[in-house]
């Protein structure tokens, strides 16, 4: 099963190691073929380098759209060099056998993120690079195919290590990495055309990532994982520069995101705002005038919660806020920029992970979100829906305040990121009782309360936050029960969808106990 190669073809974007590899395959008595610009950077290095057009008969044409597309090099790949019609074939018409396949392809991706216009993403389409790569993919019994400089290496060991052979399972090993790098790359092109004609809803969308890192275990130690990026380039944990400590775990990468998440959906014009999350859902967010004033009102949320936590800032990370979070075991820290002085205070934590990410991503944005489920899985529009103060519709006797209709709207905003039933209380921007991911909303309400009681305890306070506060339910309040239990814990305001059967006597139940209730018209299940 060991294929010593005679003939290479290198045709590559990302002339990285071109030379090194070349002068290893020369060494080898390796015939090399090669495109324009690859040859040109060959023959520079004093290599000799055959042209694919002296091979082909034809000119490169049509500003490079027809380089290789042609039998004597598609013949040379996909020929089985065992089958006898297949070996006649090849005598006939003067094929000689390509038996090692170096592409990469136009750089598709990292023109469409430097903002190219339409005419030159459409040109940066390779199709002569993935028909080949397909071609001897297809036939690696015989042909082996490298589309990544990083394994570049491994080849030129494999070379060496086998007398200048390759395996079959190293054949097969780059064959597998080949098909699904071309998958991935149809992808970009693919979902860069749904946008570029409008196109966001899922059933336009195709689906492959970009395998980014293999990580040590999942959710559990014994199950594998690994993470893929989407080539968005949206600014999160997926593309953050790591300043320090261990590499993320698969439940970090999880509850990171769910932090940036949340905190991006406050605009850093308005102030600071902090979020701290544990296993997806916050245990208390806040704004302040500060960062270091935001993360305290955060962590008084529930500080019990907020020990091992993952805490987000919509703002530069400053020195004095590092030291308030370095106060108490925390995993990770992310923010758009984090300050010299803060990097310092940072340093000294060697479990700590700092991230930023150099920006804050929109959280209008459209995107896709996805669920597996056996057999298959689900995609919708990622949940980027919105209201202000115009989509509320008032519906108690009672009008809020301006502090009041500030706190709903802030509870509202995090409740969006509270696993449901979610019931958010706030008082002055800041949360001060969350209850999550129950299966009655009654119970959320009832934790959201205790948890503002244990913290009020902690304190010293007279009474809970949640006496005065507002109050967000993520979906309507099916009974008037919910409303009475809020109302027990010193709730003054309510924002909730609406459109329950029994929205009549929920309205009657917040008129009686003097709450301030609006309508948003919009849910945000999230599970
Ligand atoms: O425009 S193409 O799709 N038409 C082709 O026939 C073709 N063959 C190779 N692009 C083609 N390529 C690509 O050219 C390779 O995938 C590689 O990315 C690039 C190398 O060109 P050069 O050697 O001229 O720099």
């Amino acid at each position: 099963d060991r294929v010593k190669p005679s003939r290479a073809l290198l045709s590559v974007s990302d002339k990285t190691g071109l030379i090194e590899l070349g002068r290893a395959l020369a060494d080898a008595g390796v015939e090399i073929l090669s495109t324009g610009g690859s040859a040109q950077a060959l023959r520079d290095a004093g290599l000799a380098v055959r042209d694919v057009a002296e091979v082909t008969g034809f000119p490169e044409m049509m500003d490079g759209r027809v380089k290789t597309l042609h039998p004597m090099i598609h013949g040379g790949l996909l020929a089985l060099r065992d089958n006898p019609d297949h070996a006649q074939a090849m005598r006939d018409h003067g094929i000689d056998g390509i038996d090692l396949l170096i592409v990469n392809l136009y750089p598709f991706e990292a023109t469409v993120a430097k903002g190219a216009d339409y005419a030159t993403a459409v040109e940066n389409i390779d199709i002569g690079g993935p028909a080949m790569i397909r071609a001897g993919a297809k036939n690696h019994g015989f042909v082996t195919v490298i589309t990544d400089p990083a394994t570049y290496p491994d080849l030129i060991a494999e070379l060496r290590g086998n007398d200048g052979a390759t395996s079959l399972a190293f054949r097969k090993r780059m064959a597998q990495a080949a098909f699904a790098h071309t998958a991935a790359y149809d992808t970009a092109v693919s979902n860069w055309m749904a946008t570029a004609t409008g196109q966001s809803a899922p059933p336009q969308r195709s689906f492959a990532g970009r395998l980014a890192q293999t990580l040590r275990y999942g959710e559990n130690p014994h199950q594998a994982a690994a993470f893929y990026t989407d080539g968005s380039n949206r600014p999160g944990v997926a593309t953050a520069r790591q300043w320090q400590g261990k590499e993320l775990s698969y439940n970090n990468i999880n509850d990171t995101d769910a932090a940036f998440e949340l905190v991006a959906e406050f605009d850093p014009a308005q102030g600071p705002a902090v979020a701290i999350i544990k296993h997806a859902n916050p245990c208390g967010v806040a704004r302040g005038d500060s960062a270091l004033e935001a993360y305290r009102r955060a962590y008084d949320c529930d500080r019990t919660s907020a020990f091992g936590g993952i805490v987000a800032l919509n703002t530069t990370l400053d020195g004095a806020t590092a030291e308030e979070i370095a106060k108490i075991f925390t995993e990770v820290v992310i923010a758009p920029d984090a300050d010299e002085d803060a990097r310092r205070v940072f340093a000294a934590k060697k479990n700590l992970r700092l991230l930023t990410t150099g920006g804050l991503p929109d959280a209008g944005a459209a995107g896709l979100a996805f669920r597996q489920v056996a057999g298959g899985f689900l995609v919708q529009g990622r949940d980027n829906g919105h209201v202000g103060p115009a989509d509320l519709q008032l519906v108690s006797a009672r009008k809020p305040s301006d502090a009041e209709l500030a706190d709903m709207l802030f509870a509202w905003t995090v409740a969006k990121h509270v696993k449901s039933n979610a019931i958010v209380y706030a008082r002055d921007l800041a949360t001060v009782g969350i209850g999550a991911g129950q299966m009655s909303r009654v119970d959320s309400t009832r934790i959201g309360r205790r948890k503002s009681e244990d913290m009020a305890e902690v304190l010293g306070l007279r009474e809970p936050l949640t006496v005065g506060a507002a109050v967000a339910s993520d979906a309507f309040f099916p009974f008037a029960d919910g409303i009475e239990a809020l109302a027990e814990a010193g709730a003054r305001a309510v924002i909730q969808p609406g459109g329950s059967m029994r929205d009549a006597e929920v309205i009657a139940a917040a008129d009686r106990l003097g709450l301030a209730m609006v309508f948003t018209g919009q849910r945000h299940f999230r599970h």
